[in-house]
């Protein structure tokens, strides 16, 4: 029996799965006897160090939970659950952790993106039982901005690198806590699992020790979901965001199951789109959160849901707030969740205003659950202008002239999929959108979907450059080559397709086969 302590922040349905998987039981804590009386206890905190410690405090776990680390039973931190093991964070100033470690947890000071998000390796530092049947290659999913610094180096299990060689792990006998996430790592996940389940495994080195590691460029499979008209939920697809065809909405299939596909073919995150979302209220929409439920048994890999997150009053005038619907969508699988339409309203009130009011959705959720979890998708199409001067959106000069030979284009964002320009451009979005709180930009393009042209190489520099959070490139890919262009030619950290795959016209292990050598990217 493994006791899961499940603070109420976050995704613990992919871990609940993963333990139960490899035929272990698993009972959530309920109180703090659970918390004394568990045999072995798995602490996957996500979100916001500041926001744990409130309710850790709140529900009087701290004594409980170093009772137990002390006790010598086998104790396994994830991301946070690392974290808190120390002493205090940048993060969350005057804050005490656990204390259990000695040291700090600090932001990364570093010229690459942060938060750190994709799949990485490890530099392993000392035998452990967590390595049995490890080559010592594979790639873990990381997603956080913060790590945590020893100050015993003994403590010291494996190390990663990404701008600087950071701790990625740490054991001391039993406790051994983790900043990479095993139940998003696939295969190699559920093997680190099994492995700390099994207490009685000798301590192993792996064959093959790398003395540096790298962050692989990520591979993305997204599903387009919606209702057709026979009231059936299928993944569709658009032609420039047009998905009908001959009248119908197109059905590629279920998304289930074609989740599971991609997992299996060694998708590095699966996305949802619920494109219809912005009409109807998630919460009222519950096949969304049943795909999610369904998928994470079977797929353990980072899922992304996105599709109508706002705060809401339905028709009987009760108020829900955007925080209200992403914990169940959190609850039910998702890892990050993704806005779209209520981005565009927010950043044009802040450039009205001017206020940061901290009561947006961007902000409430990236307070609760982290920035790592909110991902801002964009849905820009060009607009050509003769002059740089001629508007003042942020401006670009293309190689690719307008129908009247202008040389001069700016992104014009979109909201209801789509269907409604507004005057803030695609550059500026983002902008605001990372001060705000936003972890990752989700870059589509509504003049590349669908069309197998290839991504909007233009747009995509012109984003990245302006933010320094990770941007996943989208919309146009059509070969194999185009993803190797995209990660050539832009910053961007991964690449997002999905009429090729649905289509069945080049699968997710041919892009990465037909990468490998040129692009580091995971096995
Ligand atoms: O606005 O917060 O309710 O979110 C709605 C979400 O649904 C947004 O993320 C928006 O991008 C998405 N969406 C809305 N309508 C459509 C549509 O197609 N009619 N899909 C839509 C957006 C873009 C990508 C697509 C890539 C790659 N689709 O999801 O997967 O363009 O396609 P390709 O490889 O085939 O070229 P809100």
């Amino acid at each position: 029996m493994i006791t899961l302590l499940d603070y109420g922040a976050g995704n613990v349905r992919s871990v609940i799965n993963a333990v139960e998987i490899l035929g272990e039981r698993v009972k959530i804590v309920e109180g703090i006897e659970d918390i004394l009386s568990a045999e072995k206890l798995i602490f996957p905190g996500v979100g916001n160090f500041i926001s744990m410690i409130r309710i850790l405090r709140d529900k009087n776990y701290f004594g409980p939970i170093k009772e137990f680390l002390n006790s010598g039973r086998p104790f396994l931190g994830i991301c946070l659950g690392l974290q808190v093991l120390f002493e205090e964070s940048e993060e969350a100033p005057g804050a005490r952790g656990l204390g259990i470690f000695r040291g700090k947890v600090k932001r990364f000071d570093i010229d690459l993106s942060v938060p750190h998000i994709g799949w990485n390796g490890i530099n392993i530092k000392k035998p452990s039982r967590l390595f049995s049947g490890l080559s010592g290659l594979e790639k873990l999913y990381f997603v956080h901005s913060y790590h945590v610094v020893p100050e015993d180096r003994h403590v010291v299990l494996t190390t990663t690198d990404y701008g600087i060689e950071f701790v990625s792990s740490v054991q001391q006998g039993n406790v051994i806590a983790t900043q990479f996430h095993p139940e998003k790592s696939g295969k190699t996940g559920i093997q680190l699992l099994k492995n700390f389940i099994e207490t009685d495994l000798p301590k192993s080195i792996p064959p093959n020790i790398s003395s540096k590691t790298h962050l692989a460029k990520r591979i993305i499979a997204c599903l387009d979901v919606r209702t057709n008209d026979q009231g059936d939920l299928v993944v569709t697809k658009g032609d420039r965001y047009d998905v009908r065809e001959n009248g119908n909405v197109r059905n590629l299939g279920k998304p289930v199951e074609l989740a599971g596909k991609y997992y299996q073919d060694g998708a590095d995150e699966i996305a949802f789109l619920n494109i219809t979302g912005f009409r109807d209220f998630p919460l009222e929409d519950m096949p969304m959160l049943e795909v999610l439920k369904q998928t994470s048994l079977n797929v353990f890999v980072p899922l992304t849901i996105g599709g109508g997150i706002r705060d809401y009053t339905d028709k009987n005038g009760k108020y829900y707030s955007s925080l209200d619907v992403v914990s169940e969508y959190f609850r039910s699988g998702a890892d990050k969740i993704s806005i779209g339409s209520d981005a565009v309203l927010i950043v044009e009130d802040y450039l009205k205003t001017g206020k940061i009011t901290g009561q947006s959705s961007i902000e409430r959720i990236s307070q609760v659950y982290g920035n790592q979890a909110v991902v801002i998708s964009i849905d820009p199409k060009r607009v050509y202008v003769k002059s740089p001067a001629a508007v003042r959106q942020h401006i670009i000069e293309t190689e690719f002239p307008g129908p009247g030979g202008e040389t001069y284009c700016w992104y014009q964002c979109t909201i209801k999929g789509g269907r409604e320009g507004r005057e803030v451009d695609a550059v500026t979005l983002a902008k605001v959108c990372e001060k705000l709180g936003a972890g990752e930009i989700l870059l589509n393009c509504i003049d590349r979907d669908g069309t197998n042209m290839g991504f909007d190489l233009e747009l995509i520099n012109a984003v990245k450059s302006a933010v320094s959070i990770p941007v996943i490139a989208s919309s146009g890919a059509g070969c194999e080559a185009h993803f190797y262009e995209v990660f050539a030619r832009t910053q961007a950290e991964s690449a997002l397709a999905a009429g090729i795959f649905h289509r069945k016209e080049l699968s997710v292990k041919a892009v990465k086969d037909y990468l490998k050598g040129k692009v580091e990217v995971r096995n």
